[in-house]
């Protein structure tokens, strides 16, 4: 087992990873930027390094500095978190030749992953259905053309090297497909230095379900059910839940079938998530896979009773895995409380938080880094706080939610909370019969 484990994030996830490290015995290390001096995985974790200036690309994203910090304090393993490095293949492979164990996947496993297309066609080859669309990426518009009216209208071109929205376009017809392709091009290049394209016919208004998978050195692969993710607004998600409202027990064991093969085809090892898009027909089919723990991993936590962060130590250092698959227990929901407006367009809201008031009771866990007299930088995500509760089902489960955010008290900023307290109320999200459109016509009006 690791002796100390450095910890390469910021944020509530910083501390969720430190609290489990203390669980298990292990040192850590907080490294933090001149912004986050006074934050509390800084004052939590054994040792701190201050590595940069307040901006991510001169601190978080610094791989040289965080090398170096995890060398000067002998920590043996790095956890990245989610975002900054997690899917940075390269951060992986320096880790490995500096002989520190990066928790997270090889850097073969990232590139192979985040290669959105060479990803899906591994899957089809091994037996996991995928959306219908072009084998591989499309060269130029002929090509695409041919290969769009074959699947038919309307089709979607996404980035090889995107995920999550990035260099995407939808196309209706025929007569649209070129400048739709050459605007696609143009934005993937621009964002991510790669402008490969591939094609998938378009399912409207689909949901968005992902299985939690967790893999170890010994051959075994687990999945933790799904997460229902379709409460989304210009690709960031708000809500999650386990189950999905759209799930019974009969789907869940084929999805999560087909997500450990498609797990184990590629000799996962660690935490992993599938994401499936699942249409009106019940036809689910593999978009991508995320190779690290996620923003939202406490709902598979709470309604499958097992610590992902723990799971991921464990296996990074040799272990098996603890938990097994299994079916939920009762239902859990996230809420994301973001420092923004829901009011003004879900504008940022960085400052100063004069009064805090956490929920509690039977049922609730908050996962935060915030507290009274904090101020919430402009530079970093906005996410301050994530307001999970369990029930017994999914109506207990909104109530107690319900209870929880009418508790929470956020003064000096603005928070989501009233939009979350708003979707509690809608009918639609009440019967659980949405889907990744909820939000687009969704009205948010003050009372
Ligand atoms: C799709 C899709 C429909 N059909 N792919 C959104 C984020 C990224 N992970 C993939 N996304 C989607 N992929 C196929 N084949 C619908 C979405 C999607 C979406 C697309 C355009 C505008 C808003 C959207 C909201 C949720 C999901």
């Amino acid at each position: 087992m690791f002796n100390k484990i450095l910890i390469a994030n910021r944020g509530e996830i910083a501390l969720r990873i430190i609290r489990t490290c203390k669980e298990l015995g292990i040192k850590t290390v907080a490294v933090y930027s001149e912004a986050d001096a006074d934050c509390l995985h800084v004052t939590f974790a054994d040792e701190a390094v201050c590595i940069g200036p307040p901006p991510g690309k001169d601190s978080y994203l610094k791989i040289s500095e965080i090398i170096s910090a995890a060398q000067i304090t002998g920590a043996d393993a790095i956890h990245p978190g989610y975002g900054f490095l997690a899917e940075n293949a390269n951060f992986s492979e320096i880790c490995a030749e500096s002989e520190i164990k990066f928790i997270g996947p090889s850097p073969e496993m990232i590139n192979a992953m985040g290669n959105k297309s060479y990803a899906k066609d591994t899957m089809k080859k091994n037996g996991v259905p995928v959306i219908p669309g072009s084998n591989g990426i499309i060269n130029d518009v002929d090509e695409g053309k041919k290969i769009s009216s074959e699947i038919g209208y309307p089709v979607i071109v996404k980035a090889s090297a995107g995920g999550g929205g990035k260099g995407m376009r939808i196309v209706w017809k025929d007569e649209e497909f070129s400048n739709a392709f050459q605007m696609a091009k143009a934005e993937a290049e621009a964002a991510f230095g790669n402008s490969d394209l591939y094609i998938e016919k378009f399912f409207e208004n689909p949901r968005h379900i992902e299985i939690q998978i967790m893999g170890d050195s010994h051959g075994n692969v687990y999945h933790y059910g799904e997460r229902d993710c379709s409460v989304q607004r210009r690709h960031q998600k708000l809500i999650e839940e386990a189950p999905s409202p759209a799930i019974d027990s009969e789907m869940r064991k084929k999805m999560g079938e087909a997500a450990v093969l498609g797990a184990k085809s590629v000799n996962y090892e660690g935490a992993g998530t599938i994401e499936f898009l699942f249409d009106k027909n019940k036809n689910f089919y593999f978009m991508e896979m995320n190779t690290r723990i996620q923003v939202e991993h406490p709902v598979t936590e709470m309604a499958y009773d097992v610590d992902l962060v723990r799971q991921q130590i464990l296996v990074a250092s040799g272990g098996y895995i603890e938990t097994k698959s299994q079916e939920p227990i009762g239902h859990c929901i996230e809420f994301r409380i973001n420092a923004e407006d829901p009011y003004m367009d879900f504008r940022p809201s960085p400052g100063k938080i004069v009064s805090l008031h956490y929920p509690g009771g039977f049922g609730v866990r908050i996962d935060s880094h915030i507290y009274q007299s904090y101020t919430v930088p402009p530079y970093y995500d906005s996410l301050i706080a994530k307001l999970i509760v369990w029930g017994k089902n999914r109506e207990h489960a909104i109530a107690r939610g319900k209870r929880a955010l009418e508790e929470f008290t956020v003064e000096g900023i603005k928070t989501t909370i009233p939009f979350h307290l708003k979707v509690l109320e809608d009918k639609r999200f009440l019967s659980g019969n949405f889907d990744t459109s909820f939000l687009d016509n969704f009205e948010l009006t003050e009372s």
